[in-house]
């Protein structure tokens, strides 16, 4: 056991929490799982929460700095940026709308879904704050919320995540601005904390097989074992799959088509080296090499380009995770029986496309990041033990989505 891939470790512990759920509502020790079972995946929630604003404040100020040493005041840098946000929206647009059609959270029974709740404190605060802005203050009210009065206060306080965001992103600019000479001291600083944080994620993940089965025992028990939980959890499996594809066999090949000259079978078998690597890894950084490789030698995107748009890609241009992080939270508030506003989703687009900058390619680093995207719009985190079951094979089919929309932006700034 000790062996086994985190992933793996998580599963089981799903299953295992499901077993442990489903036998206490049968055989009558529900008592015994809420006591004594559920705590442990508070603590696992609260270990999520604790880390998450370090994680987000850390990962922004770098994403954001980092644009700045790259030449994005060149004319390929800034278009290089402006397509990563035009692709990576477009990519979470499509994630809120199949999630909204195809509304998988909504086929967990009315019983389960007021239980939930009830139990995990479903903070329609969020959704009561921005009506009350809007009932109270002027409409644009949840726009002003965004600008804290006192920074230490906003960090130190979990609730207002687009706070956070703001802060990270007027740090980051206010480097490039400095300059990364000056700021190097500070720089240095945010780098040796970024890697205690991701160990800090780390060891969080390791806690997160137990974490995840006490919170679906708990889920389990709370919805009186009614298993459409699980159901529902399949049917939201296949809209991420969905999602991804349209990416892949949709999006891509049409902006390919539109604006190169690279002919569609050539971009389809190119990519098809990278793709695999990048499903097998899970990861755009460790498959950078073959997709830079590939980028030049199967399509023809220059040198100049490639080493230059692929390695800012793999850095802050994650389409397929937000493409699911979009469709991750929407389930989540369905389950819990959360309606979304529009304006709700639209701060979900821009969360999603900041945390998909943010997002570090380390295990678990896009579950730590949906904390900051659920936070946004006060989604209670608890949601999240639904899905970390399944996380795996999902996070290989985005990181492919990842890699092909980095080649994709490589070859639309190359025109070739
Ligand atoms: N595995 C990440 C990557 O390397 C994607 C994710 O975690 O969502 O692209």
């Amino acid at each position: 056991m000790k062996n086994l891939p985190l992933y793996l470790k998580i599963l089981i512990g799903m299953v295992v929490g499901i077993v442990l759920g489903i036998a206490a509502v049968n055989f009558g020790f529900t008592g015994v799982v809420m006591d004594w079972v559920k705590p442990l995946g508070d603590i696992f929630m609260r270990l999520l929460k604790f880390i998450a604003i370090p994680l987000v404040t850390v990962s922004l100020i770098k994403g954001v700095a980092n644009i700045g040493t790259i030449q994005t005041l060149s004319s390929m840098g800034l278009k290089t940026v402006l397509l990563f946000v035009f692709t990576t929206v477009t990519a979470i647009v499509i994630g809120l709308a199949l999630a909204h059609f195809i509304s998988p959270g909504e086929m967990v029974s009315a019983e389960s879904v007021s239980s939930m709740q009830q139990t995990y404190g479903a903070s329609i605060s969020a959704k009561a704050d921005l009506s009350q802005a809007l009932a109270h203050g002027s409409p644009l009210q949840p726009i002003v919320d965004i600008f804290p009065e006192n920074a230490f206060a906003a960090l130190a306080n979990n609730g207002v995540m687009l706070q956070v965001i703001f802060i990270s992103i007027i740090f980051g600019i206010s480097i490039l601005l400095v300059g990364r000479e000056r700021c190097k001291p500070f720089m240095d600083f945010i780098e040796s904390l970024d890697a205690i944080i991701m160990k800090i994620v780390e060891l969080v993940m390791a806690y997160s097989p137990i974490g995840v089965l006490a919170l679906i025992a708990g889920m389990i028990v709370v919805s009186a074992g009614d298993v459409s939980l699980l159901s529902a959890l399949g049917m939201y499996g296949l809209t991420v799959i969905l999602g991804l594809a349209i990416m892949i066999l949709v999006v891509y090949p049409l902006l390919i088509k539109l604006f190169t000259k690279i002919p569609l079978s050539d971009f389809f078998k190119g990519m098809m080296p990278v793709q695999l690597l990048a499903f097998s890894t899970s990861s755009s950084a460790a498959t950078l090499p073959v997709t830079m490789e590939s980028a030049i030698k199967r399509l023809g995107v220059s040198e100049k380009t490639a080493s230059f748009v692929l390695p800012v890609g793999v850095t802050i241009n994650m389409e397929g995770t937000a493409c699911y992080q979009a469709i991750a939270a929407l389930f989540i508030a369905q389950v819990l029986g959360i309606e979304l506003s529009w304006l709700q989703m639209l701060v979900i687009v821009g969360t999603t496309t900041l945390s998909s900058i943010g997002t570090p390619g380390v295990p678990g680093g896009s579950v730590v990041i949906l904390v900051m995207v659920l936070g946004s719009v006060g989604i209670p985190a608890e949601g999240l033990a639904l899905i970390m079951g399944i996380d795996r094979p999902l996070d290989m089919l985005r990181t492919v989505v990842n890699v092909t929309g980095d080649t994709t932006v490589a070859a639309l700034i190359d025109k070739k």
